[in-house]
């Protein structure tokens, strides 16, 4: 078999096949990254979303018998919204992150590398092939940056020449021995606006993130949220894009070409209110598809009322007072007086003082008493909340 021929006809199928980018990385172990990968741990900084066993991530071998080479894909997907609704007073909206726009990239993906595999079966009948997409025990990106699909940046994104950062990344092992590529060349320079603009100071040097601060993994997350990351989330429901919409890498990069991943502007910047009494069912309906559902709604709906709270606009009110009244989750009723007390004024402190009397949980009962701590003291005397720094998202 010629490999270098059946690599260059793949490459070429790669369109046909749906797919933006195809490279090929060596199956040897990434010995570099079990380093690393160490530090990330010894340090606190994973999200726990990660394939905890690290010999499984950095040796392919443990996942695949005789492993001769890994074949890594991109798809790039849609950065920008066309036309998309405004968020005005007293109709404020929420963002999910651009990775979540479409249909689930998880499904997207798998089907693309099903396709792969199918083409390359036909060619190589003894071919044997393992594919995965972020669930999967391999780095993605560490796979990426090897197959050259594109250099690792500051922000910690796989940035293609072609596409900029706005790829989803999957890969499959396999027994083929096709040569490999070679890495992009490309780096950040001396570029640092990722750095920079992150809020939460996540990003603690090049390349090195506290998953711990980023907003991305807390807007995942189901229990409560500290007052400082509240404030920073902004109006982000579901991750975080800030340290790729500032990369100069990105600038005018938009592929809209495949129709699975094109959003549905009112799914993906939807009203806020709505979605705080939005049950199960239609949950699965207006996001079932979306990468974003993976955590259920109660992230969504907790980061609905930490949205509400920083457009601090009185009219939501009565909305966040029915979540803190009615809602069974402490979670939401939590996050709702705090949400209340960052509005202020008088109708959020009259909601305020009418569920401490009644309010059975400690956690609730505690951010009520924060909450109204900051009308001066504990009763509520003055009227007006102290004005506080907002933090918005996109
Ligand atoms: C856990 C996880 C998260 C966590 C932690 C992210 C992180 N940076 O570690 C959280 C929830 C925060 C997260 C957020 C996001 N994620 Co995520 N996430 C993952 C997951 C499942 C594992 C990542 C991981 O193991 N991280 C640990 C770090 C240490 O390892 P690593 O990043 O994989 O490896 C890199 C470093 O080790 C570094 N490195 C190695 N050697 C060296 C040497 C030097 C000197 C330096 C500087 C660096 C360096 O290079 C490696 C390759 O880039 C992957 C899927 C997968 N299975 O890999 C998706 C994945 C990384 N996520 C992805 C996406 C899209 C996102 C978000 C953009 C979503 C959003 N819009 O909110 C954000 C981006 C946040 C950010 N700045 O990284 C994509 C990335 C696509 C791309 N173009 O890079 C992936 C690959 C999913 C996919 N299949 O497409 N994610
Ligand atoms: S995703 Fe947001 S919070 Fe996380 S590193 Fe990027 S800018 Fe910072
Ligand atoms: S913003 Fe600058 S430093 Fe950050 S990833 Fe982009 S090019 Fe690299």
């Amino acid at each position: 078999m010629d490999w270098q021929q059946l690599k260059n006809d793949m490459k070429a199928a790669a369109v046909e096949l749906g797919i933006d980018k195809i490279g090929i990385a060596p199956a040897a172990p990434f010995t570099e990254l079990r380093v690393r990968l160490e530090r990330h741990r010894e340090l606190g900084y994973e999200s726990g979303f990660e394939e905890p066993d690290l010999n499984k991530r950095t040796e392919p071998s443990l996942l695949f018998e005789d492993p001769q080479s890994i074949i890594a894909i991109a798809i790039a997907y849609p950065s920008k919204l066309q036309d998309p609704p405004k968020s005005a007073p007293g109709a404020r909206r929420g963002i999910l992150s651009r990775s979540a726009w479409g249909e689930d990239y998880h499904a997207v993906l798998r089907e693309r590398l099903r396709r792969l595999e199918a083409w390359l079966q036909e060619r190589v009948p003894e071919g044997r092939f393992l594919s995965m997409v972020d669930t999967g025990a391999l780095s993605d990106r560490a796979v990426a940056q090897r197959a050259g699909i594109g250099w690792s940046g500051s922000n910690c994104a796989i940035i293609t020449p072609e596409w900029g950062s706005w790829v989803y990344l999957g890969e499959m092992i396999t027994n083929l021995p096709l040569p490999p590529d070679q890495p992009v060349t490309e780096s950040c320079g001396n570029c640092t606006a990722c750095i920079d603009a992150c809020p939460t100071d996540a990003l603690v040097a090049p390349g090195q993130l506290n998953s711990q601060r980023c907003i991305s993994y807390v807007t995942q997350t189901k229990g409560l949220v500290t007052d400082e990351l509240m404030r920073k989330i902004g109006n982000r429901l579901y991750g975080c894009d800030t340290c790729q919409t500032v990369c100069p890498e990105n600038k005018g990069k938009h592929a809209a070409h495949h129709a699975e991943l094109v959003p549905d502007n009112e799914k993906v910047k939807p009203l806020l209110v709505p979605l705080l009494t939005m049950g199960n069912r239609e949950f699965k309906e207006r996001y079932g598809a979306s990468a974003s559902a993976w955590r259920g709604r109660k992230p969504i709906q907790r980061n609905a009322v930490i949205a509400l709270g920083n457009f601090k606009d009185t009219a939501s009110v009565p909305a966040l007072e029915e979540v803190l009244r009615g809602d069974p989750r402490f979670e939401l009723r939590a996050t709702a007086a705090w949400a209340l007390g960052r509005i202020g004024g008088d109708s959020a402190k009259a909601a305020l003082v009418k569920s401490r009397d009644s309010e059975k949980d400690i956690a609730v009962q505690e951010a009520l008493g924060a909450a109204l701590a900051a009308w001066g003291d504990e009763s509520g005397q003055s009227a007006q909340a102290p004005e506080r720094g907002a933090g918005r998202g996109e």
